[in-house]
């Protein structure tokens, strides 16, 4: 698959990883929150929160971006995943929704990398073998159409999820 091959998975903590944009897994406030959201605004300082105050909130599936405060990153993309609900209320195809805009969005911005968490994969309560392929498959097909972007970095915050992301990863690249 075209763009796959730009895409790499790590494990860590996303507010130290200095990439062009690090995507935030936010609620539809945009007005923080905990998991990777708590993570980041702690990081990042209240600058992140000021900014997103004028953004009105963002719905599930779309992404919003502010700078990134003392983060080492230069922006961060806030994007909203679904509640997972037991797979038959779109929930797939939100959370694929989630990473095509925030790719859209990293372009935009002329980012040239990009690092996601496993969004929707802690509180939201989406099985994390069921969300590693969607979001690496669409991530891939964002890359192929946005070929300024040279990198994408899933930062995974514990071994089964990396574990995981390999897996699915290594069968995309088949
Ligand atoms: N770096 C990388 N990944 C992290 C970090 C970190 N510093 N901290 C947590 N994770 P979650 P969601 C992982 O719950 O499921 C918030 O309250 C975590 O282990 O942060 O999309 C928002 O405001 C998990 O694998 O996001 C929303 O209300 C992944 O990040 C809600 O949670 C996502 O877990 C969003 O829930």
């Amino acid at each position: 698959m075209q763009g796959v091959h730009r895409i790499e998975v790590a494990l860590g903590d996303i507010t130290r990883h200095a990439a062009d944009a690090i995507v935030n897994a936010a609620n539809s406030s945009l007005l923080g929150g905990g998991g990777v959201d708590g993570a980041i605004h702690r990081a990042g300082g209240p600058s992140i929160l000021e900014e997103c105050r004028r953004l009105g909130g963002c719905a599930t599936g779309d992404a919003k971006a502010t700078g990134a405060g003392d983060l080492p990153a230069r922006h961060v993309i806030h994007t909203v995943g679904p509640v997972w609900q037991g797979g038959d209320a779109g929930e797939e195809e939100l959370l694929a929704s989630c990473h095509r805009r925030s790719v859209e969005l990293a372009a935009e911005l002329g980012c040239r990398t990009v690092a996601f968490p496993a969004i929707s994969t802690g509180v939201y309560g989406f099985p994390v073998e069921l969300a590693a392929p969607i979001a690496l498959r669409t991530t891939a097909e964002g890359l192929a159409r946005h070929e300024a972007i040279e990198r994408a970095t899933f930062v995974l915050f514990s071994e089964g999820h990396l574990r995981v992301f390999e897996h699915a990863l290594a069968g995309l690249r088949g």
